[in-house]
């Protein structure tokens, strides 16, 4: 009497579904300021402001560039500051300045220290209203009849291999006049930008650090007069990452004065979603003497928005839920991990068991994790003395 074999198994296909979009990188549309020759950027509204839709709290100290503005006194003395003092750079908590120093060998308005300021002075109301977008101060700076290249960054502890996405408005005035208090109609092409240095460290100009507006020019993209919005996102390397807002004018003028306003550090939501729908249908009904692969196709699928890049899951056996009276079973795995379009086949081998129940649960997890895994993929085979039933649908692959 030959025993008869009900199992069940499980093969699983990891689609990637709808890999939705990363940053957006839609490009507003480019004006024409009637006094200003130069085409700018409008930048994006703020319904578009992606780190602000993360469900986060705002990671930065001050981000809106309030209170008190202090003397910036750097860790090492360094040379622009007599006696290790910045008297000409007064700085809002949680911020530190940065720029590049003039070079003698050059003509004496290229790259000059920049001055930093509150932009309302510590008056409320604030008497520069336009300069001003959240609380009452903005942060300012400005060379004078120079050109610059600096601006404020923060470090802050965040999660490695969690995605950020920092924002923060800016604008500037760049002008050889001062009859108005708006860039032109002479201006010096000042560029703006921010960054996230991924590995948390404090080198303004390294190479590890990720700008916004990269593909528009190296130094970001001009926005004048009025505050435009910036972002960027990147993948924290570190446990620290450290936030830039970066400024620089092709050409000395009059005034070169930059304003920061309003930014925000949001760990972004995982906005992943999966999905499996596997079965406990028997699909398949042998008898023990005919060897068979059984296989069962289940469907995985990944929705959502958001960086697959890098996404990958792990398979492990692990203990059947909610069963008794069963034996264990050992299916094996084709692969025990993966990314989007590798697929997992889970097999078992049938041979020399005797009749009874047998059970083993695969926990499928996803880095990053979703909300709906790890997922649970039951695996059950009978093995009974005789067919006695059929279950359908059958399928042996
Ligand atoms: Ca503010
Ligand atoms: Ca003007």
């Amino acid at each position: 009497m030959g025993a008869t074999i009900l199992g069940i198994g499980s093969a699983i296909g990891f689609a990637s579904g709808s890999t939705a979009s990363s940053a957006e990188s839609e490009t507003a549309p480019i004006n024409l300021l009637t006094t200003v020759d130069f085409l700018q950027d409008e930048g994006e509204s703020e319904a578009e402001n992606i780190c602000l839709q993360q469900n986060s709290p705002n990671l930065l100290i001050n981000p809106s560039f309030e209170g008190q503005y202090t003397t910036y006194v750097p860790d090492t003395p360094i040379d622009d500051c007599p006696a290790g003092v910045c008297t000409t750079a007064q700085i809002p908590a949680g911020w530190t300045p940065f720029w590049r120093s003039h070079d003698d060998n050059d003509d004496p308005w290229i790259i000059r220290q920049p001055e930093y300021k509150p932009a309302c002075i510590g008056t409320t109301p604030c008497p520069f209203p336009n300069r001003l977008r959240d609380g009452q101060e903005a942060l300012q700076y400005f060379t004078f009849f120079s050109t610059h290249e600096g601006g404020a960054m923060q470090r802050i502890t965040v999660t490695q291999g969690a995605d950020y996405c920092f924002s923060g408005w800016g604008h500037s005035w760049s002008a050889d006049d001062s009859d108005d208090a708006i860039s032109g109609p002479v201006e010096g092409e000042l560029y703006q930008k921010i960054g996230i240095d991924p590995t948390g460290g404090t080198d303004w100009t390294s190479t590890n650090i990720v700008w916004s507006d990269a593909d528009n020019h190296p130094w970001g993209r001009i926005q004048y007069d009025e505050y435009g919005l910036f972002t960027v996102e990147t993948t924290a390397e570190s446990d620290h990452i450290t936030v830039f807002v970066y400024s620089q004018p092709r050409f000395a003028m009059k005034h070169n004065d930059v304003y920061w306003d309003d930014t925000y550090l949001a760990q972004m939501t995982s906005v992943y979603t999966t999905s499996i729908t596997a079965t406990n249908d028997i699909i398949a009904l042998t008898d023990i003497t005919e060897t068979v692969q059984i296989s069962q196709s289940v469907d995985f699928s990944i929705t959502g928005t958001g960086p697959l890049e890098g996404y990958t899951w792990t398979a492990t056996i692990t203990d059947p839920v909610g069963l008794t009276n069963t034996l264990p079973l050992t299916p094996t795995f084709n692969r025990s991990s993966g990314g989007l379009t590798e697929t997992l086949v889970i097999s078992v081998d049938t041979t020399g068991l005797i009749t009874g129940s047998y059970a083993a649960d695969v926990l499928i997890t996803t880095d990053p994790i979703t909300g709906d895994t790890p997922i649970r993929v039951p695996i059950r085979v009978y093995i009974v003395e005789e067919v006695s039933r059929v279950y359908l649908p059958l399928t042996i692959k």
